[in-house]
């Protein structure tokens, strides 16, 4: 199977966090890595497009030549093929948990952070838009609070002692915010936030993803 991304890019970096804690746990997936260097521009050349139409990474592409695009289905592919250690915990009420904070981290604070980078520097070029900047801005304070509020107990991670697809999407809107100079208040604001960002930052199986 190959994978197509980009570093940094947020997406992609949550599947590949997801792929580095697998096999951490002893998962063994093996991904042939494709670099698409998206300031280039080459997400929109014909070749990519026949991989995905809408121009835009990650792309699973399987060993029949099929391709999956998207990330969450991506990593739900991943997570059938290749149960264990299992990603989105081990009950109904753990995985609904995990997936509620994913969503919550993608639609809450991945999404506004990218319209927000995209309309001040855009690294594909994008035009810059103050009004769509601004009003970015003012939508994921309530995000950060919650997860600084589901971090005070101290715990590793979002759902507890164990790395979800959760942490993997709230660390890469974190880094992406690095790359985009944004400053989110973390020290300041959201203590709690600033030492998982930290400590999970830290350990040997992200360094490898995370390079901001
Ligand atoms: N909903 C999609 C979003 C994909 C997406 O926005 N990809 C970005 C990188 S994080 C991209 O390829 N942008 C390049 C472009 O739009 O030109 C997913 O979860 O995979």
């Amino acid at each position: 199977m190959k994978l197509y991304w980009f570093q940094v890019a947020p997406n992609p970096t949550k599947v590949r966090l997801y792929v580095a804690e697998k096999n951490a746990g002893g998962a063994g997936i093996s991904l042939e890595d494709v670099v698409v260097k998206l300031p280039k521009g080459e997400q929109r050349e014909a070749a990519f497009r026949a991989l995905n139409p809408f121009g835009q990474l990650p792309v699973l592409e399987l060993d029949d030549g099929t391709t999956i695009v998207e990330s969450l289905p991506i990593i739900d592919y991943l997570e059938e093929i290749c149960p264990a250690p299992p990603m989105w915990g081990e009950t109904p009420r753990t995985r609904a948990r995990a997936r509620e904070l994913e969503r919550i981290a993608d639609a809450r604070l991945l999404a506004p952070l990218a319209r927000h980078i995209h309309a001040t520097r855009s690294p594909v070029g994008l035009p810059p838009n103050a009004a769509v900047a601004d009003h970015a801005r003012g939508e994921w304070p309530a995000a950060l609070g919650y997860f600084d509020e589901v971090l005070g107990d101290g715990r590793a991670f979002l759902c507890g002692e164990q790395a979800t697809v959760a942490d993997c999407t709230l660390a890469a809107a974190l880094q992406f915010a690095r790359f985009g100079e944004v400053d989110l208040g973390l020290a300041s604001e959201f203590p709690a936030l600033a030492r998982w960002d930290r400590a999970y930052r830290e350990r040997e199986v992200t360094r490898e993803v995370l390079v901001l």
